[in-house]
């Protein structure tokens, strides 16, 4: 069994609404291990690294707005096909349509139509969770 390591960031709106104990719970009852856990202020700077596939969308400079909007808690789980596993407990991208029992879709609220606020980031593949947890940790 190859174990996988993914990035997870409790975005500012979950930090806010003092959901970071809710959600790492989720997390470690399916069974995946935390292996690293910090609190951070991102800068402008990171978050270019951080969302570089994503510069020059529209949505773009709203997103990194609202991360440098509070802080945000970083951790790095690991277990067996857990960036998958985590994107499945995360939901789908928009929590107004995000399937009930996934953490978008039972914590997130809408707040006019504001994608970002989603409470959660996970890797979406391998290079990318390396990629990002060079860039957090
Ligand atoms: P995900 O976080 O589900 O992997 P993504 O990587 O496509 O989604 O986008 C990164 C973040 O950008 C996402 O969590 C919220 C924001 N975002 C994506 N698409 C958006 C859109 N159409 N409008 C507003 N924000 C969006
Ligand atoms: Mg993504």
């Amino acid at each position: 069994m190859t174990t996988e390591r993914t990035l997870v960031l409790i975005k500012p709106d979950g930090v806010a609404r003092n959901l970071t104990g809710a959600i790492l719970a989720r997390v470690e009852a399916k069974g995946y291990t935390l292996a690293e856990l910090k609190k951070v202020e991102a800068t402008r700077e990171l978050l270019e690294q951080h969302y570089e596939e994503h510069i020059g969308k529209p949505f773009y400079e709203p997103l990194v707005e609202f991360m440098l909007s509070g802080p945000v808690v970083a951790a790095i789980f690991e277990g067996h096909r857990v960036i998958e596993g985590f994107r499945s407990l995360a939901g789908t991208t928009d929590p107004t349509t995000a399937a009930p029992g996934t953490i978008r879709g039972d914590f997130g609220r809408d707040w006019g139509l504001k994608v970002q606020q989603n409470l959660v980031h996970g890797s979406d593949s391998t290079d990318s969770a390396e990629r990002e947890i060079k860039i957090w940790f």
